[in-house]
């Protein structure tokens, strides 16, 4: 089989180009949730690299190198400044959904007294973070879709300051590509630093004005209104920057990495 060619910059561009087309027709929503989710086909990629995709590693190595161009494409269509719908607080699921990848009588059980956030990486500022210093930051709250690649998603209320406001009081080097955690269940993922410093990039610490119950990820999580599920993880004990490419726990299993939706 033939070196991947497609990779080149010119390719890359075509790919852009036929994102933006089909967002610039107002494709329904589902329709662009699907293009880049999915993106280029094995098919289309086939055409493009003139290769043969006819066996299991051949195909997984295609379609690892598909979501990586899904990634970069997604990183490009990114806008900081488009927000994500919000929704009046009629329309709250309660109870809201659990989902991990344990069952329920699993979920961790954490000490709000002895938590500590654990920095890392390009930051600054190392020293650890109790859940009283994160109450210092100011507060936001936000009703928005949480969205299951499993076929669910349902409206929940989070708040608790913007990912970006802690990233700056850490002194975070801004301009570093990731974001990654860690989590109390070995959960992990990590994120572009644009989504970072999205303005609805929360740190999580409530659920419906009451402290996160610990189904949902008590004592903080990541809620990312444009990004799918498994991109706002819960229990989180460490936050790193970095340049370095750091997958996730789903993305490990072929999940997109990106994940915007
Ligand atoms: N730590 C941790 N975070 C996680 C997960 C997990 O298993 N562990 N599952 C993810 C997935 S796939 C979804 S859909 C949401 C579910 O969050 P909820 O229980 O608040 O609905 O958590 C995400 N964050
Ligand atoms: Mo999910």
């Amino acid at each position: 089989m033939k070196p991947f060619t497609f990779w080149h910059k010119d390719h890359a561009e075509a790919v852009t180009a036929e994102a933006q087309n089909l967002l610039r027709k107002r494709l329904p929503l589902a329709a662009r949730r699907r293009f880049l989710t999915r993106g280029l086909t094995l098919g289309g990629l086939s055409l493009l690299s003139g290769c043969v995709i006819d066996d299991d590693t051949t195909a997984e190595a295609a379609l690892t190198r598909i979501s990586r161009i899904n990634d970069w494409v997604q990183g490009r269509l990114f806008d900081p400044s488009q927000l994500a719908p919000t929704y009046p607080d009629s329309m709250i699921a309660r109870p809201f959904p659990f989902n991990a990848f344990y069952g329920e009588d699993q979920v961790p059980r954490i000490d709000a007294g002895d938590f500590r956030l654990e920095v890392s990486g390009l930051v600054a500022r190392k020293q650890p973070w109790s859940l009283a210093d994160l109450r210092t930051l100011p507060r936001y709250s936000q009703v928005t879709r949480h969205i299951c690649v499993e076929g669910w998603s349902a409206i929940g209320k989070w708040a608790g300051p913007r990912l970006s406001d802690f990233l700056r009081m850490i002194g975070a080097d801004l301009s570093a590509r990731y974001v990654g955690v860690h989590c109390a269940d070995n959960y992990y993922t990590s994120i572009d630093m644009a989504t970072a410093l999205h303005p609805q990039t929360l740190i999580a610490l409530d659920w419906d004005d009451r402290p996160l119950p610990p189904k949902y990820g008590f004592p903080m999580k990541l809620r990312i209104p444009t990004k799918l599920g498994y991109k706002n993880p819960k229990h989180i004990q460490a936050i790193f920057v970095s340049n370095t490419f750091n997958r996730g726990y789903w993305e490990d299993q072929g999940y997109n990495w990106f994940g915007g939706s």
